[in-house]
C-alpha cells in the first residue's frame, strides 16, 4: 500500500522523462531532486516519445526515481503503465482517454495505488465522477505546449474553469504552464499545476518551484 492520495500533492506537480531534459550535461535525476529539495507535491514518471528511454534503462531509472520521491516524502506516480507501476511499488498511476482504460486500472491496482485520469471535455468528466476509484483529474492542455507531440486542442483558462465546476474531483492543469501565466490558474478552481518544461527547462528550479507553491498554497 503506498502513500495515501491527498489533493495537496497537486499543488506543485512535476512530470519527466528521459525525454525531457534538453540539456544533456544535466541527468533527469539531477534535476528531479532538485525538484524535490525545492518542494515539489508530487513526481510523475512519464518516459515517453522520442529520446525516451525503454527496457532495463527504464526500469534502472524508474527504480532510482521511486527511491527518491521515497527518501522525500512526495508520491511516485507512473504515467500509462501498471506493469511498472507494480514494478516499482508506485503511490499512483496516471491513464490518459487513449491509455489502458481506466476502469480496468483500478480493478487491476486501485486496491493498491492511486489513479489520476486525464479528462479535457465535459463528457469525459461526467463519465469519471461516476467512476468509483479515481483520486483525480488532470485537464488541458490549459496553453500551447511543446512537449506532447499529440496533445489535444489548447482548453484555455475559461475551457479550464468550466470543467473544474464540473468536475467532483479535484483537477490539476496542465500544459504549457509557465511562471507567467500561472497567475491565471487559481480563479478556475485548479488544486494545483502539473508542469514537463517548467521545471525540467528552467533555469533555477527552486524559483520555478517556489512560484508554483506560493500560487496555490491555500
Ligand atoms: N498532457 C497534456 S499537455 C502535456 C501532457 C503530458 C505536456 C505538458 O508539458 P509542458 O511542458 O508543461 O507544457
Ligand atoms: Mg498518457
Amino acid at each position: 500500500m503506498g502513500m495515501k492520495f491527498e489533493p495537496d500533492m497537486l499543488r506543485a506537480y512535476f512530470i519527466a522523462g528521459t525525454q525531457d531534459i534538453k540539456d544533456k550535461s544535466k541527468t533527469l535525476q539531477e534535476v528531479a531532486k532538485q525538484a524535490m529539495e525545492a518542494g515539489i507535491t508530487a513526481f510523475q514518471y512519464r518516459e515517453k516519445g522520442p529520446g525516451s528511454l525503454s527496457g532495463s534503462a527504464r526500469d534502472e531509472m524508474a527504480a532510482d526515481l521511486r527511491e527518491m520521491c521515497s527518501d522525500y516524502e512526495i508520491p511516485f506516480i507512473v504515467d500509462d503503465d501498471v506493469d511498472l507501476a507494480i514494478k516499482t511499488n508506485a503511490d499512483g498511476v496516471h491513464v490518459g482517454q487513449k491509455d489502458e482504460r481506466v476502469t480496468k486500472v483500478i480493478e487491476q491496482v486501485g486496491t493498491k495505488m492511486f489513479v489520476g485520469l486525464s479528462c479535457d471535455t465535459k463528457e469525459q468528466i461526467d463519465i469519471a465522477n461516476h467512476i468509483d476509484g479515481i483520486s483525480y483529474l488532470g485537464s488541458g492542455p490549459v496553453f500551447p505546449t511543446g512537449s506532447k507531440a499529440d496533445a489535444d486542442p489548447v482548453i484555455g483558462v475559461d475551457g479550464l474553469a468550466k470543467l473544474v465546476k464540473v468536475s467532483q474531483l479535484p483537477v490539476v492543469a496542465i500544459g504549457g504552464i509557465t511562471e507567467k501565466n500561472i497567475v491565471e490558474l487559481p480563479k478556475t478552481g485548479v488544486t494545483g499545476v502539473s508542469v514537463i518544461s517548467m521545471i525540467a527547462q528552467s533555469d533555477d528550479i527552486f524559483r520555478t518551484v517556489k512560484v508554483m507553491n506560493d500560487t496555490f498554497r491555500v
